[in-house]
């Protein structure tokens, strides 16, 4: 599978960097991105670890209700999660920055996602190769809104290693053109490398207008 362009994390002191509150004079466009993806793939934890500014979450502790309706498969030790969205920041080098919006995937958030995706220019859509099938509502979704999108499968570390790039994408109906990476959202140079295949994407479609 292809790799996204190797990047390197903002450094503390320069704009940008962990603690940076203030958006830089430099900051040439600011563009708004969905984190997407399905229960417990690790969209919370991305978006903490590239975040330049304090995230928000909003998690609450798992309930005994919530395990009967999201399959808790893969993520045993899950104790929270989201419930409505978590928003960080992050500034790319040539000073581009990014909103990040980490909206669930689940079709029973429709309409929150219809909010939530309300300007975005696009959507990195995390995918769990372990359990392909929990990734069809947020797939579906993101088509629906007509968002382009790329598609990073979290390494998680029983992740099944023998399915190639075009199984994949077969599997997950995927068209030719989006581009999929893989990535472990606990390292922010991975998660950062995963947003900017998304942005390469974006800048190759052309001038986007917000949805
Ligand atoms: N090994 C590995 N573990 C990960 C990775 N990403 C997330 N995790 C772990 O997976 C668990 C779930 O991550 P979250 O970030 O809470 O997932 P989420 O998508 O925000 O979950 P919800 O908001 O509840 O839908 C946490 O225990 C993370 O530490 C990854 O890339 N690799
Ligand atoms: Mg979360």
């Amino acid at each position: 599978m292809a790799s996204a362009p190797s990047s390197t994390a903002p450094s503390p002191g320069t704009p940008g960097a962990p603690g940076a509150v203030h958006l830089p004079d430099t900051a040439r466009d600011l563009v708004k991105i969905l984190v997407a993806g399905p229960f417990g793939v690790g969209k919370t934890t991305l978006i903490d670890s590239v975040s330049e500014i304090r995230p928000l979450h909003t998690e609450e502790p798992l309930s005994e209700a919530s395990a009967q309706v999201d399959d808790l498969a893969g993520v045993r030790d899950k104790s929270t999660t989201t419930v409505a969205v978590d928003f960080g920041r992050l500034t790319l080098p040539g000073n581009v920055v990014l909103y990040l919006f980490g909206t669930p995937g689940q079709s029973r958030f429709r309409e929150l996602w219809n909010d939530i995706a309300h300007g975005a220019l696009g959507a990195l859509v995390l995918v769990d190769s372990r359990r392909l099938d929990a990734s069809f509502d947020v797939l579906g979704l993101v088509e629906e809104s007509g968002l382009p999108y790329a598609v990073a499968f979290n390494d998680f570390p029983d992740a099944p290693r023998h399915y190639g790039e075009e199984r994949l994408r077969r599997a997950l109906d995927l068209e030719p053109q989006t581009p999929m990476v893989t990535c472990d959202a606990r390292n922010a140079n991975s998660s950062i490398d995963a947003l900017l295949a998304l942005v390469d994407h974006l800048i190759g479609r052309g001038p986007v207008a917000a949805r």
